[in-house]
């Protein structure tokens, strides 16, 4: 098994500021904007931009969680679609600019679970996507609108992101298995 590092403790930092730039940018001001963390890792993503924002605006973004767990066999049969646990979302998102922010995109089936869970509850004015890494390999028409690092993959290579919150360490390395 091969590895290289895409990301460091401080570039995945440095990219986490930019895209909290971004956002604001794109959306122009805070108003309405909610940011939602796909589980596990894109919580803590989502609670780092909620963070930047707060730092460069002086305004805390309110901050939703979502849970879309898969069946086992989903990491190598990419047909079967995640599944999306109960949801109960804190806020009313029902005009809401909602920004998505996961770790990886992959084949998207994972985003596309969650914007059903969010508009199954509610009619938000915008959905977003943000994400750290983008592998490709897409199934749906589903693209980001704040990208980490785009990174084309082989089917058969893994991005390992790992975050201080859950795995004791930032990094973002690329295997092949
Ligand atoms: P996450 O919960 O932080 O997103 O799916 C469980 C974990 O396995 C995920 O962590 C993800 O990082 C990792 N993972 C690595 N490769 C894959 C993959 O191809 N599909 C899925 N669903 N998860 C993967
Ligand atoms: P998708 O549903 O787009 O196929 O996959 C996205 C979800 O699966 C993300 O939440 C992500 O955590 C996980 N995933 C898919 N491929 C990878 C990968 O190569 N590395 C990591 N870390 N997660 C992945
Ligand atoms: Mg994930």
């Amino acid at each position: 098994m091969t590895k290289r590092e895409l990301m460091n403790a401080e570039g995945i930092q440095r990219t986490l500021k930019r895209i909290a730039h971004e956002i604001l940018e794109k959306n122009k001001s805070t108003d309405n904007l909610v940011i939602l963390g796909i589980k596990t890792r894109g919580e803590f993503l989502a609670k780092r931009v909620q963070e930047k924002i707060e730092e460069i605006e002086g305004i805390k973004l309110p901050l939703e969680i979502l849970d879309i767990t898969f069946y086992r066999d989903d990491l190598t049969k990419k047909s079967v679609s995640p599944q999306v646990q109960p949801v109960t979302f804190i806020s009313d998102l029902t005009d809401k600019k909602v920004v998505v922010i996961d770790d990886v995109l992959f084949t998207g089936r994972t985003v596309r679970a969650a914007m059903d869970a969010i508009l199954e509850n509610a009619r938000p004015s915008h959905i977003q996507l943000a994400v750290l890494v983008d592998r490709g390999h897409r199934e749906l028409p589903i693209r980001p609108d704040f990208v980490g690092k785009n990174v084309p993959t082989a089917k058969n290579e893994q991005v390992k992101v790992e975050l201080e919150e859950v795995d004791g360490r930032d990094g973002v390395n690329i295997l092949d298995m």
